[in-house]
């Protein structure tokens, strides 16, 4: 009898121990191999070169001479360093852009590097770039744009055969990629082999998109692949390089906004932003954003370079919240990036590098409310402060709200609060709170909903305590947090000098919009797309802006522009198009071919992508 009380008791106890022992259970969607090497890497670049650095233009028409690309100084290990020496941990290289122009030289079409003066047509810009990533231990990616305006069959399914060529030969012949980058852009109209027509298609059906992934991922199984919708990682949006301050990791393609049915399928890119939580698949977001205004080389913008201070700011935009950053890179028309560009981000580098350098909690001692499986030493809070991703403190299932009190026994000064979770178990916390032991009393600091891989809180200034209180306020099962670490970022004063200055106009204060200018039917107050001004006297220029505000007034994709000696007879001095306004609405700089001497000026929209009416303080004159 005795000894089988003492079996039984055996039992139980041997139960108990693995059920202190046990992992969490998962939560939720979880991410692939491939989803976490792109975590971990948290940024890489997106190098946008190609004939329109030669044309001055976002979008090229597809009717190019490949003859006009010729960097003859171009240097891919330049370019990775550089963005190595930014901290990234990569470089997406755009193969082929709208344009068409494939930068390797591909058997998919004779529009490709061969045709053009660089290195005697026998360069392969992709090859340079693969052995310099593999030479400075930079992952590479590529983008090879499915909008082609160059090819006659853009719109038939033997276009479709050609893409998956073209995506063939970039993912056999240039090593392993950790993403392949796939836009939606489809502007419509195009050279298409000299149709020069408007050929739109569904993009959610024309190009296949389930037979391309499940290739893709034969071919690159270790690759991430991007998309407006995933299927591995979300555009976040926007091209400003912000996720939202909640940014789930989760996201559910098909929801639909509240009280709206999903028109085709696609949702609304605005949800990017902050994804979904409990969606259906992990599809972490990407934050594009080019160091310049426009993602290929003007020199026009040569004074907009992003600033060390704004790559920092845009660092915890997307960064630290869960996002990664992809910055736009554009090598000039000799093939190199700017001095400006490569200083500005050596010094956003050394200030990350400085700001992460130590983290302020090592050595810290951590008491927390509750241990997994009765104070597990498995499951302890002292893996906060490894460099380990997916080491973590976790607490009991039962258990999903907890305190963490952090000793640091000395007083430390900090500025950034960085918190992780391991994400392997899912995206678990909704809310946490930090507080610091002031006179005796917890005082809160900061707040934040999502944290997932990476959760930064950046403070309004530096603070110095030697005790903090970390409330772990809500989550649907129990807490696995991974990473807890107090930094301090040099504090920098932002330069304000030339850099990021908008070009100047002409006085404004004589011009008169002309009566005529407002809508043909002139009782009705609809604001007209065709403004029409009066400069007060003669002027000499050169160019102008259009500046689109977010304000329900005409976002404008194409345009003419007309001057005029008498306000009557109009004469057409520049038409084009705002490529790829409506992503990316910044400022645009027409300069005309030469300077002109006009008293009036007309500005008309010929194609508006939604809003309406021009108003005065979106064109500027120089
Ligand atoms: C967009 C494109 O239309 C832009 O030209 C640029 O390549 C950007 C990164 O993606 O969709």
């Amino acid at each position: 009898m005795l000894r089988k009380i003492i079996l039984v008791l055996l039992f139980v106890g041997q139960i108990s121990v693995t059920n202190a022992q046990q992992e969490p259970k998962p939560y939720g969607a979880l991410p692939s191999a491939a989803q976490l090497n792109w975590h971990e890497m948290e940024m890489y670049c997106l190098i946008h070169f190609g004939v329109d650095t030669y044309t001055d233009k976002e979008w090229g028409f597809g009717d190019e001479d490949p003859k006009i690309l010729n960097p003859v100084k171009f240097d891919a290990e330049k370019i990775v360093s550089a963005a190595k020496a930014g901290g990234f941990k990569g470089i997406i290289v755009v193969a082929k852009h709208h344009d068409g122009l494939c930068l390797w030289p591909t058997e998919t079409t004779t529009h490709n590097i061969s045709q053009t003066p660089w290195k005697g047509g026998k360069g392969d810009m992709i090859k340079e770039y693969q052995l310099a990533c593999e030479k400075l231990g930079m992952q590479m990616g590529l983008y090879c744009s499915p909008w082609d305006r160059n090819n006659s069959a853009y719109g038939t399914p033997a276009y479709v055969d050609i893409y998956r060529n073209q995506i063939k030969e970039l993912y056999s012949n240039y090593g392993k990629i950790f993403i392949s980058w796939h836009d939606g852009a489809n502007g419509g109209d195009g050279y298409y082999g000299g149709a020069k027509e408007v050929r739109k298609i569904d993009r959610t059906t024309y190009y296949g998109w389930d037979i391309n992934w499940n290739m893709i991922r034969r071919m690159q199984p270790s690759a991430v692949i991007f998309g407006d919708v995933g299927p591995d990682v979300r555009w976040v949006g926007n091209e400003e390089g912000h996720a939202g301050e909640t940014s789930w990791a989760t996201y559910d393609p098909q929801a639909p906004e509240p009280g709206k049915q999903p028109s085709n399928g696609f949702v609304k890119s605005e949800l990017g932003v902050e994804g979904t939580r409990n969606g259906k698949q992990w599809m972490p977001a990407e934050c594009d954003v080019s160091l310049r205004p426009g993602w290929f080389y003007h020199a026009s913008q040569n004074t907009q370079v992003k600033t060390p201070e704004q790559l920092m700011d845009l660092y915890y935009k997307s960064v630290g919240r869960g996002a990664n950053l992809d910055l736009g890179l554009s090598p000039n028309r000799e093939g190199l990036l700017d001095e400006v560009d490569q200083r500005s981000l050596e010094a956003f580098g050394k200030i990350l590098k400085t700001t992460f350098a130590v983290n302020l909690a090592n050595g810290a001692k951590f008491i927390a409310s509750n241990v997994r499986g009765n104070n597990n030493a498995k499951y302890g809070p002292q893996f906060l402060t490894d460099t380990d991703r997916y080491s973590y403190w976790a607490t009991d299932d039962a258990v999903t709200s907890a305190e963490l009190v952090i000793d640091l026994k000395d007083s430390k000064t900090f500025n950034v609060i960085r918190l992780r979770e391991n994400i392997k178990l899912g995206q678990r916390i909704e809310g946490i709170s930090v507080d610091i032991m002031k006179d005796g009393k917890w005082v809160e600091l900061a707040k934040a909903t999502s944290i997932g891989a990476n959760r930064l809180l950046r403070l309004p200034k530096a603070v110095t305590a030697g005790k903090l209180r970390l409330t772990v306020l809500k989550s649907p099962a129990s807490i696995a947090l991974s990473d807890f670490g107090l930094f301090m970022e040099p504090i920098r004063k932002e330069k304000q000098d030339a850099v990021n200055q908008a070009p100047k106009g002409l006085d404004k204060t004589k011009w008169k919009i002309l009566s005529s200018a407002t809508s043909k039917k002139s009782s009705s107050t609809t604001p007209s797309n065709d403004l029409m001004v009066d400069l007060g006297a003669v002027q000499k220029l050169s160019s102008f802006t259009y500046q689109p505000l977010k304000d329900g007034t005409a976002l404008i994709d194409k345009y003419g522009f007309y001057i005029s000696a008498d306000g009557k007879n109009w004469k057409a001095i520049s038409s084009g198009e705002f490529s790829n306004i409506k992503a990316n609405p910044i400022i645009q700089r027409v300069t005309f071919n030469s300077p002109v001497q006009t008293r009036y000026v007309r500005f008309k929209a010929t194609n508006v992508l939604s809003g309406q009416g021009i108003s005065l303080i979106q064109i500027d004159l120089q």
